[in-house]
């Protein structure tokens, strides 16, 4: 089903669809994912006053603003539906309903997710369901009064639209035996599709949680119960979803966190294994079932399976030495205590280097060699590093740190072994695989490329780093030289992947045989696949993200192992070829000039063209840095980190931990810039007057001469699509052609917004480390693309002036939801770099700046952002996909360039 849903998606979206590690993102809309794990629907239950003494008391205060930041909080934790209950004797329950529901409408980030209304009063339902946009969940109905009644609640509900939690209760009260929850759940189910007309996929059944270990003998079952129960009732009604509160089962444990904790997983792993498919939790606080304590597994695990009378006594003893205070401290310094290789391991794992030389030192006096220390102790723990990472339990901030310890101890031993080895006579050294690093000629990016090379070296590797920009010549020169055992490139924008597959070609010309690896973000597999394997006769093989990389090296070089993953990777790569030459033949594209037929129409006499207020180019350097920082996206910072959108929503405590201490040193660096005035900023603002020419817009000298200054080159969408009513987009559109007798204007920018790395390690020590480094970098990333917002956003409401009152929150900033664009040169509406050099031109970019442009266009320093600024209402961003030859050949006819030339650019 992938390719029907990335299809799917993309039609709907308009957006490329990414797959990685079983994952779909849409590009731009990374915090959308489609996993197998999405099978799991977390409900949130913290928005109910019953069940949360904090919501309860912010209801009652009538702090509504804060109750809403709950519900965000639970979607933020990874809930992608919330419950919410209002039912509380001393509130007015359908007010409260209402209100707060109203309240959630407006906040697109709680809204993008199903409301499940919790409530004993279907009054109250009622009242909700009125406020729900789009399909609500009702929680709940059932047979306790009768079958009359619940076909009408039925009724109710489905006429809109919403779908229903079906309680395991009838005439006779609350099922608690697997027959009785079965059978009520099975003679709901007939009434609900036979006579209601309900279909089953809309219905959730609840066949009832209680709370176990509660003291009273016949309550013990109450788990292994429901967990049947959901087992015969999947079997039986496999469209229909079962749910429950996960909560309650734990209630004999209220004010143990870590004990309920403990029971919720282990409950959850059983019963989501027999086909319980929604839960309602305290997202952000579930134990990972593999994490729990060995001896509180087990007892929980007798509890929850029932397997003695003594199961809940036992666990309650347990429970007396795992209360929640006091948890962590003991843990601090204890690891001090523990033997010499345990506590090297612990320094590596946790990043202290304190205790290092104090360590090391106790290691030279009981190792007969010193690069034993390395070759022993030390490797296991960046093994053990390793697979932590590769597992997705570490993340890669602490493997920097951990690669530091490994860089100081090393530090440390090599005088030792060359003291060693003089005094033995002996000539013993530290072998390791050796990598040539490089992004490819033309491509200044080197985050990516860096955080290989650290993670490479936790793992017994020795880095040639070659730098960027660097020519074939001298990577082939470097791997023959170096005798290196793998070559890796990266690159980051497209001419990168050009250079790539040249590269290749002259190692087979030169018959290399290393491997090859090949990464960086406008790299992938299938380009790899299809553009650059054929071209190389060694094993080539796309590296997704730091953390494969050392997997894919051990495959490549264990000589056990390389035969028959090399072979694997060919035929996979093979495939995968096969399947994309098929693919691209079927995709139909207009010809251009059919294309151009389906341009973005516009009334230009309707629609009033804001006349900017100032023409030409001027200056900025007078921002404050404070005013930028609200507009910095951190989620795109955490993306840089590696950080998925899936660890985000991880329930996983250090997962938060971390990233809470990346954001705050991030922060913290930021204070530190500005106290200290690291930070360059510069910014160049133009607008012209200009008009589109076909599908290029010509600028011109001013007002009066029709003179043309410059010529901004774009191309147009040729994909057929499914609906034909959508037009081919093409930047040129939204700007007036001259036959229209309007006058219309362009603008264009250039920025940078620098964290100077030279004025930190001179001044400060805290940040002359790879972790500090690469921090640098990633912070001056995000503040450029920071500044580009806030630039955008005086655009509109002043320089242009076109949104003068322009009322929008930060947030929707970040989700560009304002008039006008500001397509960045390079990307995918606008996809030649080569442009850039037109607006240098024009804008005297360079001379206004300091930003200079490389030979294949990338901006020094990296940190910048250029592009054109549109203002036409109609204006989106979007992606060009399949161009045909004959657009391609028009492209460069109208640039002036050669067909490969302007191939390579794109
Ligand atoms: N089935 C269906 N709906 C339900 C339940 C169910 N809705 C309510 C409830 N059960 C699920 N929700 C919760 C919410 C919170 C708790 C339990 C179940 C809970 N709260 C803490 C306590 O009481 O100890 C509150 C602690 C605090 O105040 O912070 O345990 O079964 N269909």
């Amino acid at each position: 089903h992938i390719e029907a849903i990335c299809h799917a998606l993309e039609g709907i979206f308009s957006r490329q669809v990414k797959k990685k590690d079983n994952c779909l993102y849409l590009s731009g809309l990374e915090s959308l994912c489609v996993s197998d794990e999405s099978n799991f629907i977390n409900i949130g239950e913290r928005t109910n006053v019953a069940g949360s003494r904090m919501f309860a008391r912010l209801i009652k205060e009538k702090k509504y603003d804060e109750a809403v930041k709950i519900a965000q909080n639970q979607i933020n934790n990874g809930a992608t539906i919330i419950d919410i209950n209002m039912d509380e004797a001393m509130i007015d329950s359908q007010e409260a309903m209402v209100h707060f529901l109203h309240l959630l409408a407006s906040e697109p980030d709680i809204a993008r997710v199903p409301i499940m209304i919790d409530s004993s009063d279907f009054s109250v339902i009622e009242s909700g369901l009125k406020c729900l946009q789009g399909k609500g969940i009702v929680n709940s109905i059932s047979l306790k009064e009768g079958e009359e009644k619940f076909i009408e609640q039925a009724l109710t509900v489905k006429r809109y639209g919403a779908a229903v939690v079906i309680m395991a209760f009838d005439e006779r009260g609350q099922a608690e035996t697997v027959d009785r929850k079965v059978d009520i759940c099975r003679r709901s189910h007939d009434i609900l599709v036979n006579q209601v007309g309900y279909e089953p996929e809309n219905i959730i059944f609840d066949p009832n949680i209680f709370a176990v270990a509660t003291g009273i003998k016949e309550h013990n079952r109450y788990a292994i119960d429901f967990i049947e129960a959901v087992r015969t009732i999947k079997e039986e009604f496999p469209h229909c979803s079962i749910s429950g509160g996960i909560s309650n089962v734990s209630f004999s444990f209220r004010g143990n966190n870590t004990v309920r904790e403990a029971i919720h997983s282990v409950f959850l792993y059983h019963a989501v294994n027999v086909g319980l498919n929604m839960g309602i939790v305290n997202a952000g606080q579930l134990a990972i079932y593999e994490e729990i304590d060995e001896k509180l597994k087990n007892a929980v695990e007798n509890v929850v399976m029932n397997t003695s009378d003594t199961a809940a006594d036992e666990l309650l003893e347990i429970a007396e030495n795992v209360r929640d205070s006091g948890k962590k401290k003991r843990v601090d310094d204890e690891w001090r205590k523990s033997e010499l290789s345990e506590r090297i391991k612990h320094a590596l794992l946790k990043g202290i280097t304190d205790y290092l030389s104090e360590d090391v030192n106790e290691a030279l006096d009981t190792f007969s060699h010193p690069v034993d220390i390395i070759e022993g102790p030390l490797m296991d723990g960046m093994n053990a590093v390793g697979d932590l990472f590769g597992e997705g339990k570490m993340f890669l901030p602490q493997v920097v740190k951990s690669a530091r310890v490994m860089k100081e101890a090393v530090a440390i031993l090599t005088p030792e072994i060359e003291k060693a080895n003089r005094e033995g006579g002996g000539d013993r050294e530290h072998r390791q695989i050796k990598v040539v690093l490089a992004t490819v000629k033309g491509d200044v990016h080197d985050i990516g490329k860096n955080i290989l090379g650290i993670v490479l070296k936790c793992n017994n590797c020795k880095i040639v780093d070659l730098g960027t920009m660097v020519p074939s010549a001298k990577i082939l020169e470097a791997t023959r030289e170096e005798n290196a055992d793998v070559i890796g490139l990266s690159g980051l924008i497209t001419p990168s992947l050009k250079e790539m597959v040249r590269i290749a070609s002259e190692m087979s010309k030169e018959n290399f045989s290393v491997p090859l690896l090949i990464g960086g973000a406008t790299t992938s597999e299938i380009h790899t696949a299809v553009k650059i394997a054929p071209n190389y006769n060694g094993a080539t093989v796309y590296v997704p993200d730091a953390s494969r990389s050392i997997a894919i090296i051990n495959n490549l070089l264990n000589s056990e192992k390389s035969t028959d993953f090399k072979l694997k990777i060919k035929q996979h790569y093979n495939d995968l070829k096969t399947k994309h030459d098929e693919k691209h033949k079927k995709i139909k594209l207009f010809s251009l000039a059919d294309a151009e037929k389906k341009s973005v129409k516009t009334n230009w006499k309707q629609d009033k063209v804001p006349v900017p207020s100032f023409l030409g180019t001027r200056k900025f350097t007078d921002f404050s840095v404070n005013e930028i920082i609200k507009y910095i996206n951190w989620k795109m910072f955490l993306r840089a980190w590696e950080i998925s959108p899936a660890a985000e929503n991880l329930k996983n405590i250090s997962a938060t931990e971390q990233i809470n201490t990346l954001l705050k040193d991030a922060k913290n660096l930021l204070d530190y810039a500005i106290k200290n005035d690291f930070i360059d900023i510069n910014a160049v603002v133009s607008f012209f007057r200009a008009a589109s020419k076909g599908n290029d817009i010509v600028v011109f000298s001013d007002m009066q001469s029709d003179e043309i200054k410059g010529r901004f080159h774009f191309l147009r969408q040729q994909q057929e699509k499914s609906n034909l009513s959508v037009p081919c987009y093409c930047l040129s559109d939204y700007i007036a052609p001259l036959s229209s007798g309007i006058v219309d204007y362009i603008g264009g920018f250039a920025l940078t917004a620098e964290l100077s790395e030279k004025s930190f390690s001179a001044d400060s020590a805290k940040y002359d480390s790879d972790y500090g480094k690469i921090m640098i970098k990633l912070v001056s990333d995000r503040l450029a693309e920071g500044f580009a917002e806030y630039l955008h956003l005086r655009v509109r409401r002043k320089l242009w002036g076109y949104a003068p009152g322009e009322e929008i929150s930060d947030k929707e900033i970040l989700r560009a939801a304002y008039r006008g664009i500001r397509p960045a040169i390079g990307y995918p509406s606008y996809p030649d770099h080569s442009e850039k050099q037109i607006l240098w031109d024009l804008m005297n970019v360079e001379k206004n700046t300091g930003i200079t442009l490389t030979e294949n266009y990338m901006m020094m320093p990296s940190s910048s952002v250029c592009g054109l600024y549109f203002s036409h209402p109609k204006s989106k961003y979007f992606s060009l996909g399949k161009l045909s030859d004959e657009q391609i050949s028009d492209y460069a006819k109208r640039k002036g360039l050669s067909v490969e030339d302007a191939r390579k650019f794109l």
